[in-house]
C-alpha cells in the first residue's frame, strides 16, 4: 500500500496492519489537505520486525522529517520505531476489535521511558495526528505556518458561529 510521491515524501504513515487504515487514512487526509507529501505503508513490530528496524533506521535518510504510527493492542510499533530513529514520533492508538476498550492500545504507546518520547494522540484520533505532523513540518515552512493559522481561525469562527446561533 503506498500513496503520494514516495520520494519527497516529508511525513511517513505506517500502520502495525491494513486492519487500520480505516483509521489511519484521516491522518492522511489532513497532509493531502496542506499539500504535504507523505507515505503510507504496513510495517508490523511483531510480524515484520525486520522491515520495522529497516523502516526506522532509513527514514530520515530518505528525507522523512516525521513519523506517525498507528497501531491497536500491544502496540509497540510507535516506540519501537522512536527507539531507532531521531525523527519525532507520533503514535495513533487504534481501537482494535478484540481489544479492552483501547486501553492496551493508549497505554502500550503512552507509557514511554525516559528518553524515547511518542507523542500519543487520542484513540483512533489520527486527524490530529496528521495536525501535529503539519506543526512540527510549519516550524520550518513559513507557508505552513500560514495555512495551520488559517485552518485555526477555521475553528473558531465556527464556534463563534454556533454560539451566536445560540444566543440570537
Ligand atoms: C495490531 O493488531 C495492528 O496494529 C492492529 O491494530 C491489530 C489487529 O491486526 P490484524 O489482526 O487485523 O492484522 O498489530
Amino acid at each position: 500500500m503506498s500513496e503520494g510521491n514516495s520520494s519527497s515524501a516529508l511525513v511517513g504513515i505506517i500502520m502495525g496492519s491494513k486492519s487500520d487504515l480505516s483509521v489511519m487514512q484521516d491522518a492522511a487526509d489532513v497532509l493531502k489537505e496542506f499539500g504535504i507529501n507523505y507515505e503510507i505503508t504496513v510495517v508490523s513490530a511483531h510480524r515484520t520486525p525486520e522491515r520495522m528496524f529497516n523502516y526506522a533506521k532509513e527514514a530520515q535518510g530518505r528525507g522523512l522529517k516525521v513519523i506517525i504510527a498507528g497501531a491497536g493492542g500491544a502496540a509497540h510499533l510507535p516506540g519501537m520505531v522512536a527507539s531507532i530513529t531521531t525523527l519525532p514520533v507520533i503514535g495513533v492508538p487504534v481501537k482494535s476489535s478484540n481489544s479492552i476498550d483501547g486501553w492496551d492500545s493508549i497505554l502500550s504507546i503512552l507509557q514511554m521511558p525516559n528518553g524515547i518520547p511518542v507523542a500519543t494522540v487520542a484513540l483512533n484520533a489520527a486527524k490530529n495526528a496528521g495536525l501535529l505532523a503539519t506543526q512540527i513540518l510549519a516550524t520550518a515552512d513559513e507557508s505552513l505556518t500560514v495555512k495551520m493559522q488559517a485552518y485555526k481561525d477555521e475553528l473558531r469562527r465556527k464556534v463563534e458561529e454556533s454560539a451566536d446561533s445560540l444566543e440570537s
